[in-house]
């Protein structure tokens, strides 16, 4: 477990409190066990001993950075993003925005347009590394999805994992560079790694939101700056720095799995801020399943405690809902059960 602790950031309640770290390499039924208790408690968690080669998140971190270091006119030959492409600043279709800058790519090769947007670079290497990159973590995903199935008790421990799994699911990468944001002097003598920083920079570079999808995994470099909101505690929720680890992955719970369990787990609320001095790159992987694909709440989910509470939807019919509305919203709540 770790704990964090930091002073208030422009009058939001930000807390120390311990967050789940599950170890992959310790035995199956204590792993599935403590996924499901961080999932129910927190929708969050970081995963240690994972299994993903050093080289493929390394190599994956030097050609986004390549990227991002190119000029701005080359990096805007691969955007606007609608919605996959470049970005800057600008977040979706309705009006939001950050201090980020954020190449938005489909997982499956042959729809991402990778190759012709990614101009000045390499584009069969850029395509190769991001590749080796997304079937690590569609494996990643696959392994703890299937864990969790097996720690929900579920009849078909593999119903989660393979909606991610298939050839037509539509899950994405995106690669996101926060530039910092300098202050002041005292800001530049600090230490880069610090959540002070962040606190002191006080900028938002992605606002608050919690991810559509099924499952994401996210990687970011050695500087702080993402929070969650932690929900279930007694005085209220409060954001929660999450301190930066690169060779871990942060593992968070999407709406669409929130509503597959009847909201047993909960898809956690996150926001990333700026650091004052140093550049934050974070690489995040979201799991999804085919556009067509129907979502209900699983029938072992639903009890007389615990009555139906989502209707069914299909992941394109949630798409439309998600890019109709601003980031901050909870859309799910439009899914409800009558
Ligand atoms: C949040 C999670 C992913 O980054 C993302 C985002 C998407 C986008 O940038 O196009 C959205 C946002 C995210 C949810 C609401 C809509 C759509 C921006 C936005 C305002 C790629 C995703 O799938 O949903």
């Amino acid at each position: 477990m770790v704990a964090a602790s930091l002073s208030p950031v422009h009058g939001d309640d930000i807390k120390s409190l311990a967050l789940p770290i599950v170890d992959l390499s310790c035995h199956r039924g204590l792993v599935s066990e403590l996924i499901v208790k961080a999932c129910e408690e927190f929708g969050f968690f970081k995963v240690i001993n994972h299994g993903v080669p050093a080289a493929v998140i390394s190599q994956m971190e030097t050609i986004a950075l390549d990227f991002f270091s190119l000029p701005a006119a080359e990096k805007q030959r691969a955007g606007p993003p609608n919605p996959l492409g470049y970005g800057n600043k600008a977040i979706g279709q309705s009006g939001d925005s950050g201090e980020v800058e954020y190449l938005l790519l489909h997982a499956n090769p042959s729809i991402s347009q990778r190759g012709s947007t990614i101009s000045r670079m390499n584009p069969t290497k850029f395509s190769c590394v991001v590749n080796e990159y997304v079937e690590s973590m569609q494996e990643l995903a696959g392994e703890i999805l299937e864990l969790l199935g097996e720690g929900l008790g579920l009849a078909d421990s593999g119903v989660l994992s393979r909606l991610i799994r298939d050839s037509e699911s539509d899950s994405l990468l995106r690669l996101n560079h926060y530039p910092p944001c300098y202050n002041n002097k005292e800001d530049i003598s600090s230490d880069s790694s610090n959540d002070k920083d962040t606190v002191r920079s006080g900028r938002i570079g992605f606002g608050e939101h919690s991810d559509p999808q099924i499952i994401t995994l996210l990687r970011s470099n050695g500087v702080g700056g993402l929070q969650i909101l932690s929900p279930s505690s007694s005085d209220g929720a409060a954001w929660v720095p999450v301190p930066p680890d690169p060779t871990t992955f942060y593992i968070m719970v999407g709406d669409l799995l929130q509503a597959m369990t009847n909201g047993r787990l909960v898809s956690v609320r996150h926001r990333a801020m700026v650091n004052s001095y140093s550049s934050r790159l974070s690489m995040v992987y979201f799991g999804a399943p085919p556009l067509h694909e129907w979502i209900s709440p699983l029938p072992e989910m639903i009890t007389p405690q615990m009555p139906r509470c989502y209707r069914s939807f299909t992941w394109a019919e949630y798409k439309r809902a998600m890019y109709s509305l601003r980031l901050g919203h909870n859309r799910l709540d439009h899914f409800r059960q009558d």
